[in-house]
């Protein structure tokens, strides 16, 4: 293994999962603190007012980091703690800005390298009042634009790796399609007051592609040449693979999955080809995914430094030959999926979320797909497991064998990806420690970290995996 992918090995968080601290110190709110506090719509009815209260105890968990051998930090800035009202003639919150610039010092005091992500889904509430956010392009970019700006111009100097959005697609879909997430849009009146499955999706993944060119151009135009970091985007994708290898028909539901998935963003920023979300979308989905303009275009190709990969399961995948039209609900390429292939053999060990098994054969697959399609830099900035029956904190609990194993499994993958030539700079897991899972709250415990939320001081036990990351990656860097 390279000694570049060894020397960016992590953890990744985001702000509205950890913070907590949701009005502390002039927090503007977000729609995720409007969703958790809307009775019925978080899975254990918790909300995320001091979820890890990491907004207190930002240093132990750097002290924590330190202890577990990392050499970096993926987190998120949330919005509306540094823009209140979050647009463009809104006031700072300097408190806000303070508490992230603290937490970078500290951060570089211990030797840890910063990597921070603008928007890691809680849009400022405020935003979503005044013009639906991200369905109203134009408004929303002047907005977007200012609040980079402000990041770039007072963390930049220590900053040297940014991303602007984490994950558009999962943001897209489970906010306008599957309306469970914020700000919980979809068609379905039965859960959701507002919205369109079969438009919203497409205008506000549009949005998110053009709004981060418009903000990539600035950096490179007014910030890095002086701050000389790098700036790009993370995207999230899942391997999907032919439920039956001999059938066409199969073959190609499956490669139409990673487009609708992965190639809807990373097509129009990566190539190759023409700058357009690609073939199999536009024939399936006509006017309704919007066309780039010359402008966009020019600022979305190349717009990204490196890929941004968040990765955690794999799919077996079939054509869904329902016969008739393709409903316009479907935002999947119509598709079908299993857990098994044609042959009976499973894609994974359980974990404790429904859709996330243990399937490290398809990611080194995924790399590669990656790598031939686009030959950039990858970085791996998002790759975890939950464990069934983590729950309360008993010492068997602490011993997270499950979790060990899928990253003894995906590392070894990875280390063989290097090793095919694949140019890999990072591995970030998911997550430093337990935290609010969004619409599952508590229930989903993805962290290296026990957290006992029913302590006042959120208090951390270290799970085996961190020290068996710590000591595995060690021995990797000492091979290469
Ligand atoms: C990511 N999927 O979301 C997010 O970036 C994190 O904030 C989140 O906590 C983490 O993964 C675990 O869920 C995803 O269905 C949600 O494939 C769903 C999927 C992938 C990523």
């Amino acid at each position: 293994m390279s000694s570049q992918l060894s020397s960016q090995f992590t953890y990744a968080t985001a702000a509205p999962q950890i913070e907590g601290a949701w009005n502390t110190d002039g927090k503007g709110p977000s729609i995720w603190d409007t969703l958790a506090h809307t009775p019925g719509k978080i899975l254990d009815n918790s909300n995320a007012d001091d979820a890890c209260r990491s907004y207190d105890f930002y240093r132990q968990d750097v002290a924590l980091m330190k202890s577990y051998g990392v050499t970096a930090y993926r987190f998120s800035l949330s919005w509306s703690r540094i823009i209140p009202l979050g647009g463009k003639d809104d006031p700072i919150n300097e408190a806000g800005i303070q508490f992230y610039s603290n937490l970078i010092d500290e951060l570089l005091a211990n030797g840890i390298t910063p990597f921070v992500t603008l928007f890691h889904w809680d849009m400022p509430q405020a935003l979503e009042d005044r013009y639906k956010s991200m369905l109203n392009q134009s408004k929303y970019i002047p907005d977007f634009l200012r609040y980079a700006r402000v990041c770039f111009e007072r963390l930049g100097d220590r900053v040297k790796h940014w991303i602007t959005y984490n994950e558009p697609g999962v943001y897209t879909l489970a906010g306008y399609a599957g309306g469970a997430h914020a700000p919980g849009r979809s068609s379905n009146r039965e859960q959701n007051e507002e919205g369109d499955t079969s438009t919203e999706p497409w205008i506000v993944g549009h949005t998110q592609l053009v709004s981060h060119g418009y903000a990539v151009d600035m950096y490179r135009k007014e910030f890095q040449p002086s701050q000389k970091g790098t700036i790009g985007i993370t995207l999230s994708g899942n391997w999907s693979e032919p439920w039956d290898k001999s059938d066409a028909a199969d073959r190609a539901a499956a490669q139409r999955a990673l487009e609708f998935e992965i190639a809807w963003f990373a097509d129009p920023v990566y190539g190759p080809g023409k700058v357009d979300y690609p073939g199999c979308m536009r024939k399936q989905l006509g006017e309704r995914l919007p066309q780039f303009t010359e402008e966009e275009k020019r600022l979305v190709r190349g717009s990204s430094e490196f890929y941004g990969m968040n990765t955690y399961t794999s799919f077996f995948v079939k054509d869904n030959i329902v016969g008739g039209p393709i409903p316009p609900e479907d935002h999947k390429g119509n598709l079908r999926w299993f857990n098994e292939n044609k042959d009976g053999v499973s894609r994974g060990e359980e974990s404790d979320t429904e859709w996330l098994r243990t399937a490290p054969w398809g990611f080194r697959k995924l790399l590669r797909w990656i790598w031939e399609r686009y030959h950039v830099p990858i970085y791996v900035t998002e790759n975890g497991t939950t464990v069934k029956g983590e729950d309360k904190l008993t010492e068997k609990l602490l011993n997270d064998r499950h979790r060990i194993e899928f990253y003894r499994k995906y590392v070894g993958e990875l280390a063989k990806a290097v090793k095919d030539g694949i140019d890999i700079r990072s591995y970030f897991g998911w997550t430093l420690a337990d935290n609010w899972e969004w619409a599952k709250g508590y229930t989903d415990r993805f962290g290296v970290t026990f957290i006992d939320f029913d302590t006042p001081e959120k208090k951390r036990y270290p799970k085996r995996s961190a020290a068996f990351n710590r000591d595995f990656f060690k021995h990797l860097i000492a091979k290469s």
